[in-house]
């Protein structure tokens, strides 16, 4: 039957090397079933991320006319999935496609990719924060790290006073800029400053959950993209927010420790391919609760 696979928009780089974005999504979402279409904001040789040099080419002026094609096509889509957007005018051409392409049936979700650890990524400047602040508006679903999450919000937040308490505010906040779901990632945690958490709201069911998960000190570029594919994937195949959290947290934990205890580097990415098939084991549901 025509229309069994369910695709997703993909609006995010094309890195070679490296194991972000594109290269991390289409493996991650087809493993899970799912149809990639990716719409490429630029090609790279390889991510930012820990290299010191990357050679690129800007598509920002061929996308237009790419997604004019999509619209002639009549395409429709389950899921459109943004991140890493390098420009201002990016913004706002995903915003256009938002508008053109999100609808009640599809899930729309903005990954406001913009920092990490306190700072802004090296590529972006500050005028980036309120564009982002648009996009998100528009978005079904947001996942945020606790860095960019303080940004759209305009916090500056000690990581050891992010209480639950304080993450429920956030959440709830970053909800009344438009998405009915926020799941905000690598948020610390003051009652377990061992842990790293992900929170999440529902505004639908007005419930908050949270998956912890002992800290691992190492960050891998593309983590972020892998979460919120595997989020997305397990959303479009009928899971719950919780359950939908839990495997994307689990999945993340696994990568990073499959590649730290064989001490791999970190700006390759993580094993991601060695793992993979883990997205088609049954779910054991042991890390969410409710905050
Ligand atoms: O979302 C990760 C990412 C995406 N795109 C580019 C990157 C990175 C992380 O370093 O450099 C170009």
């Amino acid at each position: 039957m025509y229309g069994t696979i369910k695709k997703v928009a993909a609006i995010h780089d094309l890195s070679g090397f490296g194991r972000a974005s594109l290269t991390a999504i289409i493996p991650t979402l087809s493993s899970m079933g799912i149809q990639v279409c990716p719409l490429p904001t630029a090609i790279l040789s390889n991510h930012t991320g820990g290299f010191p040099t990357y050679s690129y080419v800007d598509l920002t002026d061929s996308m237009p006319a790419f997604i004019e094609q999509w619209k002639q096509l009549g395409l429709e889509f389950d899921a459109i999935y943004s991140g890493f957007l390098g420009s201002v005018r990016q913004i706002e051409i995903v915003s256009d496609f938002i508008d053109h392409f999100g609808s009640q049936d599809n899930l729309v979700v903005v990954d406001p990719v913009m920092g990490d650890n306190g700072a802004l990524y090296t590529s972006f400047t500050p005028d980036i924060i309120p564009e982002m602040g648009k996009l998100v508006q528009k978005a079904d679903l947001i996942t945020p790290n606790f860095t960019e999450a303080g940004y759209l919000l305009g916090e500056n937040l000690a990581p050891e006073a992010f209480t639950d308490e304080t993450a429920k505010d956030w959440l709830r906040r970053l909800s009344d800029l438009g998405p009915k779901i926020v799941v905000i990632t690598s948020a610390p945690d003051a009652e377990h400053p061992d842990n790293t958490s992900v929170v999440a709201y529902d505004r639908e069911d007005d419930t908050f959950w949270k998956v912890g998960c002992r800290y691992i000190p190492a960050a891998y570029p593309g983590t972020g993209d892998t979460f919120t594919s595997v989020l997305i994937g397990s959303l479009l195949q009928g899971d719950s927010l919780p359950v939908a959290l839990d495997r994307a947290t689990q999945f993340i934990a696994q990568c990073i420790k499959a590649s730290y205890g064989c001490h791999y580097p970190k700006r390759n990415g993580v094993l991601l391919e060695k793992e993979l098939g883990i997205l088609n084991m049954p779910v054991l549901i042991s890390g969410y609760e409710m905050m």
